[in-house]
């Protein structure tokens, strides 16, 4: 391998014991076997030169950083700046690729640009260099595509060290303290080179819930934040922090956080000056507000939009945002008063401020109105404010979801969110209302030798930074990619088997999980506190707000305008008139809007009460198939990988036994109707 005397960021290397998730170092072989060329300047450059040597002493290829070699023949060429009129739309994060008399090309006219396109090249592998391809170009849909990380920097006694994390501890955070030995760092880089290889630009490093040690990060410990931010950045990877809104207080020592007090926006404005002193790219503030307990400005009977845009000035001469989350309700409501929905609550709070937050600050609307279930309808917040920018947030940590216990593909359940069309087929999608604010996930990575736990998880992860690129993508497309870069099947003596075995395990596990779990878009029933398990009634008569209502007669939340809560009116046509009725309302989402008897005949024909027996049984059917699929995979997978999923599958097996027995057996009770089938129910 020949390189320039220019900078070169190394690769960082993998810690041992750690799962190379999806960038094996045999997917960069097409890229590492060629002759290269990169042109340009700049550390984002460098870090493209550092991926490229890095392949190139792996697989016997070249690479040159320099202009004066232009004539030479290569086969890639990778280069910073622009090449056409055209180009100009492309920003800084878009790229253009094009091949032709045997040299393939990328230009981009910013460096992240470049760096996405050379991933763009990973994941064609070979293709990137066959035969001629016509100019394309290629940007990404959102401009924020982050992940925002639920961790705390002290272990908390309920929560723990990661709030709702289901892979060992964090990755920026241990006992206390920000991790800062080479290897811990190593691995934060490994981590936002793994982010940047799937799109991602943006990470919170800490949790939305902001406890007194984390509130610090933002003064006397910016420069641990800092630390990690240096770590992120050759990935073009954006550090933003959550604050505590009571910081003024906590912090300041000032008497009040009003946001219209001047002396608090003057901190605030300080304060950020500070931050930026120290981190000059900083992305910018998340807040979690009058939420579960976390201070707000209803406090000082302000609004949501005077606390946003008290943050937003203060962001404001850096060009940054404050993302301000929507999930704000009552946590601690009578379950006795049925006039109180808390599906309602987001709109009712946010709807009548359409107009009054300040155009750099971002309402970070969750995908439902409850609360990441594994079937919700999509947050009619989404598309109710015009003139506010939106964020969409989505759960790639599986905290309803199996807890990455369970095998639960996601990728469908986003991308018809991302899709879906408030107004109906002419109207905008999901995915266009929130250009303006763009996608947050929050994390479902780790310490944890596979990144998440569960090793099938990582597709969740990989899919939110292409579906925020994406919004439209073909979530089958995602896992096809994901499956090519983590298993690289055509190295393995089956690529075939290795692939539709994997398909068959992972395509339809979302709806697999559904079935075994609450049904018909009822949500919960899950344990109360940590979510994991079924218990029907666990938060029946809390204060939570989320409530089934079954009896003996039937089950479901009448929130239809005729004679519910009204929250199917939250809709605009024709949403709000398919809600409306039982019989419009699809069959998935049947008991978020409706109660109904157990006998009521469902689109597929099947009463209630069968659907829910039927459902159980095949969903415990279709885990037992998927993990003798899983166990056929041994001789392809490699044995670290299987043993664990294979460990995996047996908990998931035993969980869905429990549930559908749990389900089954009180749906039994409560209704007295014997499954129609005959099998053993409790
Ligand atoms: C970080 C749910 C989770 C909480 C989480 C909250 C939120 O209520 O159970 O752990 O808090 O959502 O999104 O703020």
């Amino acid at each position: 391998m020949t390189a320039s005397a220019s900078v070169t960021v190394p690769v960082p290397a993998l810690p041992s014991g750690v799962d190379s998730a999806w960038l094996p170092p045999e997917v960069f072989r097409p890229l590492g076997s060629r002759r290269t060329l990169i042109l340009g300047t700049g550390p984002l450059v460098d870090t493209v030169h550092g991926e490229v040597a890095d392949a190139c002493a792996r697989f016997g290829g070249d690479v040159v950083r320099d202009a004066r070699a232009q004539g030479a023949p290569y086969d890639l060429v990778l280069e910073l700046g622009r090449q056409s009129e055209e180009e100009d739309g492309l920003g800084d994060e878009g790229f253009a690729l094009v091949r032709a008399e045997g040299v393939t090309r990328v230009t981009a006219a910013g460096q992240a640009g470049l760096l996405y396109g050379l991933f763009h090249l990973v994941r064609l592998g070979e293709a990137a260099f066959e035969g001629e391809r016509a100019r394309e170009t290629h940007r990404p849909a959102l401009a924020l595509r982050m992940l925002d990380h639920w961790d705390n920097v002290a272990v908390h006694p309920v929560m723990g060290q990661v709030e709702r994390g289901y892979s060992g501890g964090s990755l920026f955070w241990r006992d206390g303290l920000a991790r800062g030995s080479r290897d811990e760092l190593e691995r934060v880089r490994c981590y936002g080179r793994l982010l940047a290889a799937s799109g991602i630009n943006a990470v919170t490093v800490n949790n939305v819930n902001v406890h007194e040690t984390e509130a610090h990060l933002l003064t006397d410990r910016i420069g641990e934040v800092a630390a990690i931010a240096d770590a992120l950045r050759p990935y073009g990877i954006r550090t933003h922090l959550s604050v505590s809104f009571a910081a003024p207080v906590v912090l300041g020592g000032l008497p009040t956080a009003d946001p219209l007090d001047a002396a608090v926006a003057d901190w605030w404005a300080e304060t950020t000056g500070r931050v930026y002193a120290a981190i000059p790219d900083f992305g910018g503030y998340v807040v979690k507000a009058d939420s579960e307990g976390q201070p707000g400005p209803f406090t000082y009977g302000r609004s949501h939009a005077d606390g946003a845009n008290m943050l937003a000035a203060a962001l404001a001469p850096y060009g940054a945002t404050v993302h301000w989350r929507a999930f704000v309700y009552n946590h601690r409501q009578d379950w006795r008063d049925r006039s109180v929905d808390r599906a309602r609550a987001a709109y009712d709070h946010f709807a009548p401020l359409d107009g009054q937050f300040a155009p750099n600050a971002v309402l970070q609307v969750k995908h439902g109105p409850m609360d990441f279930q594994t079937r919700e309808p999509v947050s009619p917040v989404i598309g109710a404010l015009p003139n506010t920018r939106l964020a969409v947030e989505i759960q790639a940590t599986q905290e309803y979801t199996g807890q990455q216990k369970h095998v639960c593909w996601l990728g469908p359940m986003w991308s018809d969110a991302l899709r879906f069309r408030r107004g109906g087929e002419d109207g905008p999608s999901v995915g266009d209302l929130v250009r303006g604010g763009g996608l947050a996930a929050v994390s479902s990575a780790g310490d944890d030798p596979f990144w998440t736990g569960h090793p099938l998880a990582q597709a969740n992860l990989y899919a939110v930074g292409r579906l925020a690129w994406q919004p439209d993508a073909d979530p089958r497309a995602i896992l096809h990619e994901w499956i090519e870069l983590s298993f690289a099947p055509e190295e393995t003596a089956d690529p075939a088997r290795l692939r539709s075995g994997l398909r068959a395990v992972l395509d339809g596990s979302w709806r697999t999980y559904e079935k075994y779990t609450a049904p018909l878009g009822i949500g919960f029933m899950v344990q109360p506190g940590h979510h994991y398990g079924p218990s029907v009634d666990g938060y029946e008569y809390s204060p939570w707000g989320t409530y089934h209502f079954a009896d003996r007669d039937g089950v479901g939340v009448d929130r239809s305008q005729a004679t519910g809560t009204g929250y199917a009116g939250q809709y605009a046509k024709p949403w709000a008139e398919t809600y409306e009725s039982p019989e419009t309302c699809p069959d998935e989402l049947l008991l978020f809007f409706h109660h109904v008897p157990y006998g009521h005949v469902l689109h597929s024909g099947e009463t209630v009460i069968q659907h829910i027996y039927d459902t159980h049984f095949e969903g415990v059917e279709e885990v037992e198939e998927a993990r003798q699929v899983w166990a056929g995979l041994a001789d392809l997978v490699d044995a670290a990988r299987h043993t664990r999923v294979a460990e995996r599958y047996e908990e998931q097996l035993r969980s869905a036994r429990e549930w559908r027995d749990h389900i089954n057996t009180y749906f039994f009770r409560k209704s007295g109707v014997p499954d129609a089938r005959g099998r053993r129910i409790y």
